[in-house]
Parts: C-alpha cells; structure tokens; sequence
C-alpha cells in the first residue's frame, strides 16, 4: 500500500512538496541518503550543532519514499543531531525492516551500544570532515570507532570537500572496512570533469574495490542552479558528467539518493521528483539504474535479502 505525500502543517511552509517523477524507479529501488530531523520536541537537536533544521519526521520521510516509488530506504545521521541517534533508531524501528541507518558514534562507545544499533537496522558509522558542519575529530578517536564497528560488518561513510582529499586521502584508505563517500567528495563542476581534480578522486576510488560512491546532491554541487520555475524538468545539468563517469567507471558500487529534506540549502527546495528524473541521465542503461537503485544498495545494507 502506498502513502500519499501528506504535509504537516506549518512544516516547510514555502515547499509544494515533490512531484510525480516521469522516470518510474525499477522495483526494489532504494533512496540510499535521506534524513530524519527532530521533530525536535521529541529528539532535540545537539547542543553542538552548526545549524538547526525545519522538523523532517518519520512519517513524512516514508511518505516521500512511498510517493517516489522507493521500496526502501538508508537514513543517514546528521550533524544536527551529533552522536545521539534516538531520532533515526526510531524512524529505523518504525520502518518494519524498510530502513537501515547510518549512525554517529563517540570514541568509547560500548559493543552494547553498537549491538543494540546494529540490532535497530544501523550499518555503518559516519565520518563527516566538512569543516562548516562539524569540529574536526582526533583521527584516533575516528580510528576507535572502526575499531568496535568493524565486528558487525559496517561500513564507514565518509564526507568531505574536494579540496580536503588529498590530506585526507592516506587515513581514509587505512581504514580496514568499506567506505562509502557521500556525494562524490564534492567537485567542483565548473571544472572539467575529465581535468586533474576529478581524476584525483576517481583514483581515489580505483585504490580499493571497497569504496563505494554516492553519486547524489546535483542540487548542492551545481553551480548552474536550480531549475526554471516553468515546469522545466531538466535540471542541475553541469553535475551529468561527474556522476555519469563514475557510474560507467565503478557500476557495482555506486549509490543514489535524495538527500531530503536537503539540509543547508537555502536557495531552493529541491523537488525530488525531478532529482529523480535525474537518474536516468546519470546512469544511462536500465542495467546500470538496476545497480545503482537496486542490487548495489541491496548488497551493501540488505546482504541476506540479495
Ligand atoms: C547532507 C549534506 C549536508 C549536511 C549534513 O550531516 C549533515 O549535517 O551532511 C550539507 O550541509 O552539505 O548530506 O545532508
């Protein structure tokens, strides 16, 4: 059964909500990065955080999913709530197995703590090093944590800006279990998409068959900018051709996903049923959207079901 797109009232006010996408998502189809936020009266954002959402409940997120045309979903821990996970283990309980989580952990987390996640559906630990969302963490804490992660089977998911690779780049790859990088280590797409810069990730990703790609948020990386407000359904045009070189490049271990309710963008709400319509341009085949929405997700956060 499927859930209409119902919004609560006075939540985001100035947002029609998505529309239908054209492109219809193959079953099985996972949104692979979205978030829970709040509702803050219930999971207070963290006293540590650099900005503070609109409210982003449950209940919406899985009408999203159902109105899109997803069967499942990966919630991923956001800043704003730093390492207290109670918003997303909810959302993640309420799910009925349809959700995975991604959390965020502290150095001396226990093996109960990790065991009791693990058990809620979380699969992997998040390492964010941009710097206008966090303080930077002690590598050694971060090492910590891969430490009592790595007995489940997690992986680590990883955010960084393009211009903070390269001193990244040695610890990220001494890290013993998957890595999973968010947004394709945001590039910028002014820039040639075969020059030096992109290739430096892309070598990036030829250094392990184990680390994975999103190749998601054309809305925050464009830089020619949102849609037109004419019922244009071609948009954020200039991230094509990175996304579309790392699909064809690493088709096996590629991710998509929404990234709702879009976090830190204050110069549009992206519609995610044209973010959908964007997947086709991306991964051009049916075979390579079958991996990306489909068997890649399906492999990494549901292996049993595979
Ligand atoms: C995203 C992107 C952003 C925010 C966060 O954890 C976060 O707060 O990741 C951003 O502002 O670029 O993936 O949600």
């Amino acid at each position: 059964m499927t859930t209409e797109f119902v919004k609560t009232p006075g939540w985001l006010d100035w947002y029609a909500g998505p529309t239908r996408p054209a492109y219809r998502l193959p079953e099985g189809a996972v949104d692979a990065h979205c978030h829970v936020f709040g509702p803050g009266a219930a999971f207070p954002y963290a006293p540590e955080r650099k900005y503070t959402p609109c409210d982003a409940s449950k209940e919406e997120l899985s009408a999203l999913r159902d109105r899109l045309g997803f069967a499942r979903n990966v919630i991923v821990q956001a800043t704003c709530h730093g390492a207290d996970n109670r918003a997303m283990v909810d959302a993640l309980r309420a799910s009925g197995g349809r959700a995975r989580g991604v959390a965020t952990l502290r150095p001396g987390v226990t093996d109960a703590e990790v065991r009791e996640l693990h058990e809620a559906g979380v699969r992997g630990v998040r390492f964010n090093f941009v710097r206008r969302l966090v303080d930077a963490a002690p590598r050694r804490d971060l090492l910590d944590v891969v430490e009592r992660i790595a007995p489940y089977g997690w992986h680590v998911v990883v955010y960084f800006e393009a211009a903070d690779l390269p001193d990244l780049r040695d610890f990220l790859l001494s890290i013993p279990v998957p890595l999973v990088v968010d947004h394709m280590g945001r590039p910028d797409v002014s820039k040639d998409p075969d020059g030096p810069d992109f290739e430096a990730f892309l070598d990036f990703l030829r250094a392990r068959t184990d680390i994975w790609c999103k190749v998601t948020c054309p809305e925050r990386l464009t830089v020619s900018g949102p849609p037109a407000l004419d019922g244009e359904r071609e948009a954020y045009r200039d991230v094509v051709p990175f996304a579309r070189r790392v699909v064809e490049e690493f088709p096996d271990r590629v991710l998509w996903g929404t990234d709702w309710p879009h976090p830190n963008l204050t110069d549009h709400m992206p519609d995610d049923g044209l973010l959908v319509d964007f997947v086709p341009h991306i991964a051009p085949t049916p075979e390579l959207r079958h991996r990306l929405l489909v068997d890649n997700p399906t492999r990494l956060y549901w292996p049993e079901a595979d």
